[in-house]
């Protein structure tokens, strides 16, 4: 039961389905529950939120990738379905996040610039909010002047930065070289991630910590905030 839901929120992300008036992209699936109906139901069953995440959404988005790659699915269609992850992420949220605990420090995070992808970013984020910690998102496409002033104005404990592209990941390093450069480095750890970064370029690049995805960023998060 709690697999086909799963299998269900999956298909639906692919195909683009936000609720049940959609027809999907291979059209006749009106009055069939899409992604919102279909989170909500897993919620309803006490589903855990974290797999939703893991084993619906983010293994979906993967899906949509290849079929991306295989020319198979255009921009607009991967817009769809991130935006089906978006509204799924708007009703998870709450149930990812524990309310009413004591801060545990300060995350910043961001995309970096260039790169407009900000599903992962937004599912750390919320991840890390609901380990307790206080997170401030300053969005995509952040310049490396943009997260200098918010660092030095906000002062964070930890810098999280996300890039999905590889073309971006070079601004990466332009951020951390820019945080040496106005006496910033040693006052922040750097947290990375993003599909095509790896903890040999977070350690080529002298990031602090790399998370493969949202969970594990949290980990390194907690070991980053112990050791500092
Ligand atoms: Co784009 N895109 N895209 N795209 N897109 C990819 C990344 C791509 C791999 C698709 C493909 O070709 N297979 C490819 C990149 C190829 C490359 O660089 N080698 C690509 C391309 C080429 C492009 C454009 C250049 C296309 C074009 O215009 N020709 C363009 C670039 C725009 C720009 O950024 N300047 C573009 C545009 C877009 C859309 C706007 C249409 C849309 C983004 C919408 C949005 O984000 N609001 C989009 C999408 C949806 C994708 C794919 C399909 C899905 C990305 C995603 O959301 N994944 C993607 C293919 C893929 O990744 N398989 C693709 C789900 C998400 C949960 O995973 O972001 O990896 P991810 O986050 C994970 C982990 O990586 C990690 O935790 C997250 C949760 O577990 N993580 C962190 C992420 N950040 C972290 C930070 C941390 C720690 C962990 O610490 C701080």
């Amino acid at each position: 039961m709690t697999d086909d839901i799963i299998k269900r929120i999956k298909q639906n992300v692919i195909q683009g389905r936000m609720d049940e008036e959609d027809e999907g992209f291979d059209g006749d699936m009106v009055g069939q529950p899409g992604v919102k109906e279909l989170v909500q139901q897993a919620l309803d069953q006490n589903m855990d939120p974290r797999r939703i995440v893991i084993e619906g959404l983010t293994e979906a988005m993967s899906i949509v990738g290849e079929k991306f790659e295989a020319k198979e699915y255009f921009i607009p269609d991967m817009l769809a379905s991130a935006e089906t992850v978006g509204a799924a992420m708007d009703i998870l949220a709450p149930h990812l996040a524990k309310s009413g605990m004591a801060s545990k420090g300060k995350v910043m995070m961001a995309t970096v610039k260039g790169d407009l992808h900000d599903i992962g970013k937004n599912i750390v984020s919320i991840i890390l909010k609901g380990a307790g910690y206080d997170v401030k998102d300053l969005g995509a496409d952040v310049t490396a002047e943009q997260i200098i002033t918010a660092v030095r104005e906000e002062k964070p404990d930890i810098l999280g930065l996300s890039a999905l592209l590889t073309t971006t990941m070079t601004a990466m390093k332009e951020t951390i070289d820019s945080l040496a450069q106005a006496g910033l480095r040693d006052k922040v750890k750097v947290i990375i991630g993003g599909a095509p970064i790896s903890a040999e370029f977070a350690a080529e690049i002298g990031a602090d910590g790399y998370g493969v995805d949202a969970f594990q960023a949290v980990r390194v998060v907690e070991e980053l905030r112990q050791g500092a």
